[in-house]
């Protein structure tokens, strides 16, 4: 497939100020006809060329001409015209057949319902268009369907009219008033149940909210509202941005390829991020919904109303709007807090997030896939939807925050709407105009070595070294960053040399009793915990002395994970157990816990050396007692590192042995501090006469009880079974329940786990939000084989097509079960479920194909059948071009 180069941007020669668009919606065959009035930008003539993907056209009309099939050019995925005048108007009649899409992109029918999803480069699919972020046009569209098994016709913007047209059939027309790419383009079509509320903006403006469900969901959609309301004063208050619109809508589908799609004036939603109550959603789910919902809200202005110039620039929309979501969760958690327990209830978001970066961007950026924030080239788009645009993208801006403090980036980001509402622009955009109030704040600096982050890919090393002089009473620092070559950069010939990145590091010094240390003369950073210090190391090394520091102070780093990045600090481990018990830093505090346990268990798996738990186990125990920290920071601090991210941690990559030491050192924890697990246990239940309610404080104590319930199955306790299955019988809430049903499915004995599977499928058959979970957790069990899932999959709710399901099922065994499917047999099933997934739907195919990325780093016995699986995928005759494009990496 053609690579498609950052550097081969050219603006598109005209402008499209007006679109008509009329569809007649069925299922079976969905006829459109588009009128575009196009006006040339330059001088010469120059082809007008259109996208289009399984279309069939029936007519083109210039300025009502039609046009001969020798009067353009019709290509597989192109339609070139040769307009001869400077303006014109352009009416294209072509059918789609919504039903035989099952790719998800585009027009498709999911469930008795018509859908559209159009990012990256699904409108394409819908007409012939200048399918590309920079044409932005302002949209009239007309609806017409069978009034019986339609009758909401929906589409961004206000609703104009609406008519019955006589033959059983309807109309709705609507009109965005805000010019929009294609891809925020919409049509929702079905019979959908509504809540509704009206609020008044903070200008006074009132404005229409509606959540659209299937019928008999409607009562599971409270929840989703009051998230948006929630966001809608959040990004008021924050950031002074205002709804733009009279009438907002999210609508849930069943079927949905991602998490939820930002169409101006009408989400789509993944129903799994609408639909939530206290019986069938988790307190992770309440949490998730009003994450995505916050996201999808505040892309109305950080993608929406400032857009991308082209898709390089994903980042500037999806970095910067995942920090904003990151933001608004953490303030939701902390409402109503003060100081230390704000800080705290940040925390848990914070570390939540981290953990997430290191189990899905660190091995991404580390592997064939490695792209900067910015990528330079790409076969398919859709492949580009990374953990590293998003996430690390995230960071980048959150680093920004930090240099510049709260109100300098907000300074920043009012400087980039006053710039650029209405416009198609680029990350450098962004960046220059942060950079204006950066200059501003700093005179004589800028954000020259900043904009590296942009450029370069892989995660950067930063290596600590401290001295101190207890004569001089000075501690000196000193920093050292390397930039590794990664991905692609790897294949350059001569090798990528990479200039050094700009890099904020927070610092604390801790006495050796575990007070806060402020050095003479310094100043704490105000964004952080007290005693934070802000090194901005932009060389290759800088040291920094520090006066005053009468004892070696022990160092805390990298606080609230101030940048994307690994450190190197050799230090005893009695360092790390003072930190996790003292730093005033919660992030760090929470950090140096998990750097203790990381020590253990890969000295257990690389080393072989049986290191003793000891200095974990008293650690532990006492931030077990510590009544001061929330159950839901407790819940993270007493959680080992995950087994995905200890994996990628090892050299070569040692799947079975670190799951292997994980469940020992867990059983051994399970053991070693079961008084603990067993007054935390008690401690943490839920009042059954207190109503469920998703606060964090509320969620945290279940988190908490679940987790000790954990360990007590694996320690063995003698009535932990029993409780467990007390626990999942007894359970008021989704949430308490699926504590213990994960408990049993990763610990229980085999007639207990087996009786609760089935109590749970009696119960929940009929649902399938919560189905998707029953199946999830049985593919994650380290019990579930590769016989045992390929039986889940000839389970008669078991579908394919259906993204959600394949989820639960082939992605949770593949990525979430690294005890099975680390195998010839596993990575056998994952080659055919790919081949498979690819002949329906290539988007969702190309993320699975992305389960083993990093195979030739595994252990030489892992490592031959990983290959024999992907030359498999990559020799299959008809592989669609996002999983020809992963796969080919993956082998170079
Ligand atoms: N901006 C949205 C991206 C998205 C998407 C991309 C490719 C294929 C299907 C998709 N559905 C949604 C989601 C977001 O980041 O908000
Ligand atoms: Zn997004």
């Amino acid at each position: 497939p053609p690579t498609i180069s950052r550097h081969d941007y050219q603006p598109f020669p005209y402008a499209l100020p007006e679109v008509a668009l009329q569809l007649e919606l069925d299922a079976a065959r969905t006829r459109v006809t588009t009128r575009m009035s196009f006006e040339r930008a330059a001088g010469e003539l120059v082809p007008l060329v259109l996208n289009g993907q399984d279309l069939s056209l029936e007519s083109v009309a210039i300025d009502g001409v039609p046009l001969g099939p020798d009067a353009y050019e019709l290509h597989d995925e192109m339609l070139v015209l040769h307009p001869q005048a400077r303006r014109f108007t352009v009416e294209i009649v072509s059918t789609c057949c919504p039903e035989a899409n099952s790719t998800l992109m585009g027009l498709y029918v999911s469930g008795r319902h018509l859908f559209t999803q159009c990012e990256a480069e699904g409108f394409r699919r819908i007409t012939w268009f200048p399918d590309r972020p920079d044409v932005m046009a302002r949209y009239r569209v007309t609806l017409q369907a069978d009034t019986a098994h339609y009758p909401l016709l929906l589409s961004n913007g206000n609703l104009l009219s609406q008519r019955d047209l006589g033959d059983g059939r309807h109309e709705a027309v609507w009109e965005d008033p805000h010019p929009k790419p294609s891809y925020l383009f919409a049509v929702v079509a079905g019979d959908f149940a509504c809540r509704e509320e009206r609020i008044t903006t903070r200008s006074g403006r009132e404005v229409l909210l509606q959540v659209y469900s299937d019928h008999g969901a409607e009562n599971r959609t409270e929840w989703a509202m009051d998230c948006l309301i929630r966001a809608i004063r959040w990004d008021e208050a924050r950031y002074d941005l205002e709804l733009d619109l009279d009438r907002f809508m999210i609508v849930a589908a069943r079927d949905f390829n991602m998490g939820a799609m930002e169409n101006k004036g009408l989400n789509v939603f993944n129903s799994a991020y609408v639909l939530a109550d206290p019986a069938t959603a988790t307190d992770a789910t309440y949490r998730a919904i009003e994450a995505v919902i916050g996201h999808e809200y505040f892309h109305n202005w950080t993608g929406n109303r400032v857009t991308c110039r082209d898709w390089f620039q994903l980042s500037l929309k999806e970095g910067l709007t995942v920090f904003r979501d990151q933001e608004f969760s953490a303030d939701m958690l902390a409402h109503g807090l003060q100081g230390a327990a704000a800080a705290s209830a940040r925390a848990v978001k914070r570390i939540d997030d981290v953990s997430a970066l290191r189990i899905a961007q660190f091995p991404e950026d580390a592997g064939p896939m490695a792209h900067p924030i910015r990528p330079e080239s790409y076969q398919e788009i859709a492949n580009f939807y990374t953990a590293t645009i998003y996430e690390k993208g995230a960071e980048v801006i959150r680093m920004q925050q930090t240099l510049l403090g709260r109100e300098g980036f907000r300074e920043g980001l009012d400087e980039y709407f006053r710039r650029h509402d209405g416009q198609a622009v680029t990350c450098d955009d962004f960046i220059a105009a942060m950079e204006s109030a950066y200059i501003r704040r700093n005179p004589g600096r800028d954000l020259q070595v900043f904009r590296h982050w942009y450029s370069q890919a892989g995660t950067p090393r930063v290596t600590v070294r401290m001295q101190h002089d207890p004569q001089a009473q000075t501690c000196t620092i000193s920093l050292s960053q390397s930039n590794p070559p990664a991905g692609i950069e790897l294949l350059q010939n001569p090798p990528a040399t990479k200039p050094p990145l700009h890099i904020p590091v927070a610092i604390g010094l801790l006495s050796p009793t575990g007070a806060v240390v402020l050095p003479q003369g310094a100043q704490p950073h105000p964004l952080g915990a007290p005693g934070t210090l802000l090194l901005e190391l932009t060389e290759a090394e800088q040291s920094w002395t520090f006066h005053g520091v009468a004892e070696r102070p022990v160092l805390s780093l990298l606080r609230d994970f101030s940048a994307p990045v690994i450190i190197d600090y050799a230090r005893p481990d009695t360092e790390l157990a003072l930190l996790a018990r003292h730093d005033s830093d919660p992030f760090a505090r929470w950090e140096a816990g998990q750097e203790l346990a990381r020590g253990l268990v890969l000295g257990r798996v690389q080393a072989q050396l049986n290191t003793a738990a000891d200095l974990l186990c008293d650690t532990w125990a006492a931030l077990a007692q510590d009544t001061a920290l929330s159950p839901a920071y407790l819940a993270r601090v007493l959680t080992l590192p995950a087994q995905r991210e200890l994996i990628e941690l090892t050299t070569p990559m040692e799947p079975q042995a670190v799951v292997q030491v994980h469940r020992a050192l867990t059983q051994e924890l399970g053991g070693r501090l079961q008084d603990h697990w067993v007054r935390l246990y008690g401690a943490m239940a839920d009042d059954p006469a207190t109503p469920y309610s998703p606060d964090p404080d509320s969620a945290g104590r279940r988190a908490l009880r679940a987790l000790a319930l954990t360990y007590l199955l694996a320690g063995g306790h003698p009535q932990a079974a029993q409780w467990a299955m007390q626990h999942y019988e007894a359970a008021t809430n989704m949430s308490e329940r699926m504590g213990a049903l994960n408990a049993l499915a990763t610990w229980g004995p085999e007639e207990v786990r087996t009786a609760a599977y089935q109590h749970f499928y009696d119960m929940w058959q009929d649902d399938p939000l919560v189905i998707d979970r029953w199946f999830s957790v049985q593919a994650a069990s380290p019990f579930t084989g590769v016989g045992e899932v390929q039986a889940l999959m000839l389970h008669p709710a078991f579908s394919l097509r259906n993204p959600n399901r394949a989820r639960s099922v082939i992605f949770q065994f593949c990525m979430n079960n690294p005890g099975n499917a680390h195998s010839a047999a596993g990575y056998a099933f994952w080659a055919d479920q790919v081949l498979a997934l690819d002949a329906l739907n290539p988007e969702i195919a190309a993320r699975l194909a992305r389960a083993f990325d990093n195979w030739a780093r595994y252990t030489p016995a892992l490592r031959e059948p990983a290959r024999e699986a992907l030359q498999r995928i990559v020799q299959h005759p008809t592989l669609s071009r996002n999983v020809a494009e992963i796969v080919n990496k993956s082998l170079s």
